[in-house]
Formats: structure tokens, C-alpha cells, sequence
């Protein structure tokens, strides 16, 4: 079927499934402060996963949990970034003014703290090979689509406009990537929680 689910502020739409299999467990925004005055919505992200592989790897240890049990388990999203499920992190551009330039010392801060909170200080290097592929000539207009995409083996592979832009096989970098959206301290805490619901209501029978 072709439903999607709306981001109401801002009005983006995203399928509830992409490819064949990639299940929507939630959506959210991402905003930053700019000179620490006013918040702008940056962009609307959409967490999906592969629903058989979300089974296979996870069903035996959480289908036999009730509701209750499963909220108190706080392991389920730290086990979703911890397998090898295929996943994909569909980000929407909302804000109309971004540059490469801005986006590369967004990555920095955000992708460059997990990179250290996961890997340790010596990730300098892995950082700038990824932002020197942020070229000065792609262009992210309002509308953009890009999906970070965690294919078997922790192969991240990106895409903007479904142009493949970069592939890279790397367990850490996806690792950092997802946790932005459902570790810790996630950007939205809202889409955190309506992932989790979603995947209770997925794995449990
Ligand atoms: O123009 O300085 C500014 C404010 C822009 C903030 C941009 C944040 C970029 C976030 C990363 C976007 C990744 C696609
Ligand atoms: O929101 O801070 C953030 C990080 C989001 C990861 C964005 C990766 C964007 C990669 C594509 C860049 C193309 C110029
Ligand atoms: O240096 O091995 C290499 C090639 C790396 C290609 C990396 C492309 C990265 C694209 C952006 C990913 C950011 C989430």
C-alpha cells in the first residue's frame, strides 16, 4: 500500500515502508539554535527497519515480553544499533539556507562526539574522511532527501535524491549515526519514544 505518515508542522510526508521491507518505526525533527537565540528546524527524519531482520535477530529475546516489561527494558534501541539489521535514517531538508559548510561543522559536533564517546580520541582522521566527501558543489535546497542507510556488514551508504553519494564500511560510523536518533541523548526524545513503541508492537506476539 502506499500510506505515509505526515509531519505536521512543516508538512512532510514519509512512506511507511521503503524498498521492500524497511518498516517506519517513528519520525521527528531535528532543530538547532542558531547564535544561541532562535531554534530552526533543520530537517524531518524518518527511523526505519528491515522488519525480518528485526525478527530474526531480536524476535527470541523480546516476544515473550509483556508491555510493561518491555518499557522497563531499556536495552531494545541499544540492540537495534548493536545488530547487523538494515536500517535507513531518511532525513527531509526544511530549512532553505543550509550550506556544505554548515552541514560539515554540524557533522562535526554531532557525529564527531559519538565518534569519540564510541571510539575513543583517535577519530580525527575517520571524521575528515568523511566530511572531505561533503563536496562544495552537492546541493541540499529545502525538499532534499537523504538517506543514511546501514546495509549488512555496517556498510553506510548515503544517498541525496537516491544518487548514491558515499559508501563506507565502518561499525563505529553507523553505530555514532543511529545513536543521534535513538541513543541517549537523541535528538528528539518524542521519536525516540514512538520508536520504541513501535518496536514493542513489532516484536512482541
Ligand atoms: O546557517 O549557520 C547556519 C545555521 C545552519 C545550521 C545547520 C545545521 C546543519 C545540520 C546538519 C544537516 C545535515 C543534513
Ligand atoms: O544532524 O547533526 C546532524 C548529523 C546528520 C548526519 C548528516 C549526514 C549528511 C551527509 C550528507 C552530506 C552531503 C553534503
Ligand atoms: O574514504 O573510504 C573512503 C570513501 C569514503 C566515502 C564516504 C562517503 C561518506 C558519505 C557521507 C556519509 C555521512 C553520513
Amino acid at each position: 500500500s502506499s500510506s505515509a505518515v505526515v509531519e505536521y508542522k512543516n508538512g512532510i510526508s514519509f512512506p511507511s515502508i521503503l524498498g521492500d521491507s524497511r518498516r517506519l518505526l517513528g519520525i521527528g525533527l531535528r532543530k538547532k539554535s542558531i547564535f544561541g537565540l532562535k531554534n530552526i528546524d533543520v530537517y524531518a527524519f524518518g527511523v526505519y527497519a528491515d522488519e525480518n531482520g528485526l525478527k530474526e535477530s531480536l524476535g527470541e529475546k523480546y516476544e515473550k515480553l509483556s508491555t510493561s516489561e518491555f518499557k522497563e527494558n531499556k536495552e531494545c534501541n541499544e540492540d537495534l544499533i548493536d545488530n547487523d539489521i538494515d536500517m535507513t535514517v531518511r532525513l527531509q531538508i526544511v530549512y532553505s539556507k543550509l550550506s556544505i559548510r554548515s552541514v560539515r561543522s554540524a557533522f562535526e559536533q554531532s557525529v564527531g562526539s559519538r565518534l569519540q564517546k564510541f571510539g575513543g580520541s583517535d577519530n580525527k582522521e575517520l571524521l575528515q574522511r568523511f566530511t572531505s566527501q561533503f563536496k562544495d558543489e552537492y546541493k541540499i535546497p529545502r525538499g532534499s532527501v537523504i538517506d543514511l542507510s546501514r546495509e549488512r556488514g555496517h556498510v553506510l551508504r548515503t544517498t541525496i535524491d537516491g544518487k548514491e553519494v558515499g559508501s563506507i564500511q565502518s561499525k563505529l560510523l553507523c553505530r555514532s549515526i543511529l545513536d543521534l536518533y535513538i541513543g541517549e541523548d537523541p535528538f528528539d526524545r518524542q521519536a525516540k519514544e514512538d520508536i520504541e513503541h513501535s518496536l514493542a508492537s513489532l516484536l512482541q506476539k
